[in-house]
């Protein structure tokens, strides 16, 4: 008799960020974890994460929601059901769930993680096995300051931290953001890879302008510059221009990238678990990029060291990660709810090694950020 699902719970962790983080619409300065711990009857548990940056200002589910989610919907229908077929319980919350994919994802990882720790291997494995153990991370300028982006940007290419960087951008006039992306691609060099993100904040006219003179300014990727559901802005603007396009909020999931790619886009695609609803699906789309291709790129919606874990096993399976990754999340926070943090060095940073996911939970922090109501 196979193991069974004991009881499920959702935490809420909040965690202040080491700066502001300004995105094109809000500013981040304390990140919300939901962690969820999932036990089964043999005293097993799995961990798993899902995190949004900015609220509901980013997208529409808030912390708050993923854990009522998970605790009223998903919970009365998992309990008691066998843990070790991730398969059944996936198409179980799919077809009494729409959307909330990250509430799903979260769930899904934490599968993973028990169903690792259940064969005594890691996650990588059950999704085919790693073919890398060291990943590289960029990290995102997002000061709103461009002389404090780049000391942030020097110090950490001369402690070969990290090499290449993501700028956010959006929140101002189009031609300040130009000037400020330009200064810090001169000041970082041509060795380090510049790319921007503007969260959406443009249209069509403002993106063409913009990417013309990012163009210019050597920049290498320009990332979803225009409303998510404007999928026809992104093939013209890829149709227009050298400089690629990377998509992000537009393609949550392989159905949202084959409609990208069957329309004509060209480019890359910034997969995330939570956008896809977990480890597993996050690599379909990666299939379907890789048919069409699109390049692929790791990313994240800013998750504290599990949900980097679980995101990490997944991109470890590809063979190539077009533009890297930008799994940095917990570097952006003051401080963790694990015992061993991920060690980032040489511009990337190492897959965790063990059973599942290959982390565990230091239960006195967890005690110290957890909501208290
Ligand atoms: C996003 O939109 O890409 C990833 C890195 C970062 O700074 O923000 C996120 C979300
Ligand atoms: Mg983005």
């Amino acid at each position: 008799m196979s193991a069974t699902i004991q009881s499920i719970e959702a935490i809420l962790v909040d965690i202040p960020t080491i700066r502001p983080h300004k995105l094109s619409m809000t500013t981040m300065g304390i990140q919300t974890m939901v962690i969820v711990r999932v036990k089964d009857s043999d005293g097993l548990e799995g961990l798993g994460e899902a995190t949004t940056i900015g609220g509901l200002a980013y997208g529409p589910e808030s912390p708050e929601s993923v854990k009522i989610t998970i605790e009223t919907y998903f919970k009365p229908q998992l309990i008691n059901q066998p843990a070790g077929n991730i398969n059944t319980l996936r198409v179980m919350l799919d077809r009494s769930t729409r959307g909330n994919n990250l509430a799903k994802s979260a769930i899904e990882s934490a599968l993973l993680d028990l169903q690792g720790k259940r064969l005594n291997r890691p996650v990588s494995d059950l999704l085919g096995g790693a073919l890398h153990q060291h990943v590289p991370v960029l990290w995102t300028l997002a000061s709103g300051d461009t002389r404090k982006d780049i000391e942030e940007a020097l110090g950490l290419i001369e402690t070969r931290r990290h090499c290449d960087f993501k700028l956010k951008i959006g929140a101002r006039p189009v031609m300040d953001d130009v000037r400020h992306v330009a200064a810090i691609k001169e000041a970082v060099g041509d060795s380090a890879s510049v790319r921007v993100d503007v969260n959406q904040a443009w249209d069509e006219a403002t993106a063409a302008k913009g990417m013309a003179e990012l163009q210019s300014a050597g920049i290498d990727l320009v990332e979803q510059p225009t409303p998510m559901k404007d999928h026809a802005a992104l093939v013209r603007l890829s149709e227009k221009f050298h400089l690629p396009i990377l998509a992000d909020e537009a393609v949550a999931d392989a159905k949202d990238l084959y409609n990208l790619a069957a329309a004509g886009f060209s480019g890359a695609v910034a997969m995330k678990i939570a956008k896809a609803g977990g480890p597993v699906q996050a690599l379909k789309q990666a299939a379907v990029a890789q048919a069409a291709g699109i390049g692929l790129y790791g990313g994240t919606l800013l998750e504290g060291t599990i949900g980097t874990a679980a995101s990490l096993h997944a991109w470890s399976t590809l063979e190539t990660l077009h533009w890297g990754t930008e799994m940095f999340g917990p570097l952006l926070m003051k401080d963790d709810i694990v015992a061993k943090p991920l060690h980032f060095h040489n511009n990337g940073v190492d897959l965790p090694q063990g059973p599942g996911l290959g982390i565990e939970i230091d239960e006195d922090k967890l005690a110290r950020y957890r909501r208290k109501a």
